[in-house]
């Protein structure tokens, strides 16, 4: 593993805030100011880059419906048949009698991510659905 170069800028910004930042370093156990505010980075990057079109995302669709009501399986597998291309797995979990909940994993440029995500989310009968944005990694390095 080939450790990152490092750079170091300063940063100013409230002392309130500094406090609540060192509040939270604490809080989530992180060794230090500078690897709290980098995970931040990222976070943010992985969501500005979830905007653009062609940028190529990883990520997970959640979502929870009524096995019951009439054709929602069947709509829920046709758009997944439709966009196979951008799902790599997909797990499915029995909620209760009546409830199921499906989590995709997805992975392609986000328009396309995004447009599967909608269709499955808008199908009828979904009660909740959620994209969740993730890095491929590789524009992370180590
Ligand atoms: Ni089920």
């Amino acid at each position: 593993m080939n450790t990152p170069e490092l750079s170091r800028f300063s940063i100013s910004m409230s002392s309130d805030l500094v406090r609540q930042l060192d509040e939270m370093v604490t809080a989530k156990g992180y060794g230090n100011r500078s690897q709290a505010v980098a995970d931040m980075v990222r976070a943010q990057l992985v969501e500005h880059r979830g905007q653009m079109g062609d940028h190529e995302i990883a990520g997970t669709v959640t979502l929870v419906y009524d096995h019951h009501k009439r054709n929602i399986q069947a709509l829920l597998t046709d758009i997944q048949h439709e966009h196979q291309g951008q799902i790599l797995s997909t797990l499915h979990v029995h909620l209760d009698h009546n409830n199921c909940m499906e989590v995709l994993a997805v992975r392609g440029p986000a328009s396309a991510v995004k447009q599967v995500a909608d269709r499955l989310i808008a199908a009828k009968g979904v009660k909740h659905g959620k994209l969740t944005v993730t890095t491929t990694g590789q524009e992370f390095g180590s």
